[in-house]
């Protein structure tokens, strides 16, 4: 099975990933995870291109084809080769990012993104995406580092990545997006949103707590 775990920054993906790797774990599930883009050595070198630096014009046409070059490797050096294996994926952001960031929220063509990163993936999509829904202000407050080049864009991107997400989960039928979204609440405490996350999960793949 794959699982996504998506949403604006500072939304809490990593922590509702470790927790969800674990309650797998304990259940006797194999459990890869991954980040994207990351993962591997060319997606650790345009990951550091793309959040690192800040000296470098990248337009959301190149941005948009950097994303998808990294995504193209993890899925068939990582993911698909995990999958094969038994093993659940976890990962940490995949296209609907793209579809996000370099789409509805810098004017970027959605459907057209969806559509390219589908055939890059060579049809792979998330069986379930979870979306993590925080409002900006209450997610900028949790990070307590440094921001990264897109994370430095500025509030009112940020707040079009909040809105892309709730339009890209309205729209999720009307471009026949593959596998299932949920939409979470994230403003809750880490141990509500992860319970709502598994509750979720055990309705779409109740054979995933068996011991
Ligand atoms: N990007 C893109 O533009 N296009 C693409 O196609 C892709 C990505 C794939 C990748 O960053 C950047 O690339 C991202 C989108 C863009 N940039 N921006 N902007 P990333 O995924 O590596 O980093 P991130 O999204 O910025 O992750 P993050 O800051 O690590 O956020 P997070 O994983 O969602 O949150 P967290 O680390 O789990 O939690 C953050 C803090 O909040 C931490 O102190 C937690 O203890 C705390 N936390 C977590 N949950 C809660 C709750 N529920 N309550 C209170 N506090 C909490």
């Amino acid at each position: 099975m794959f699982i996504a775990v998506d949403g604006g920054d500072g939304a809490g993906k990593s922590a509702q990933i470790a927790r969800l790797a674990h309650w797998l774990q304990t259940r006797g599930r194999r459990v890869a995870f991954f980040r994207d883009p990351g993962d591997t050595p060319l997606g650790d070198a345009l990951r550091e291109i793309l959040l690192a630096r800040k000296d470098l014009a990248i337009c959301p046409e190149s941005e948009t084809a950097l994303f998808m070059a990294a995504r193209a490797q993890l899925v068939r050096d990582k993911i698909r080769p995990a999958l094969a294996d038994g093993q659940v994926v976890l990962v940490d952001r995949f296209l609907l990012s793209t579809v996000v960031y370099q789409g509805y929220a810098a004017d970027g063509d959605a459907e057209s993104i969806w559509r390219l990163g589908t055939r890059l993936t060579g049809g792979l999509l998330p069986d379930v995406t979870f979306v993590l829904d925080c409002p900006v202000d209450v997610a900028f407050g949790r990070m307590n580092r440094g921001r990264d080049r897109i994370e430095s864009k500025g509030t009112d991107f940020h707040r079009r990545v909040r809105d892309g997400f709730l339009r890209a989960v309205d729209d999720w039928e009307r471009f026949a997006v593959p596998g299932k979204v949920f939409l979470v609440d994230a403003t809750q405490t880490p141990e509500e949103v992860s319970a709502k996350i598994i509750e979720r999960l055990q309705e779409e793949a109740p054979s995933l707590a068996d011991a």
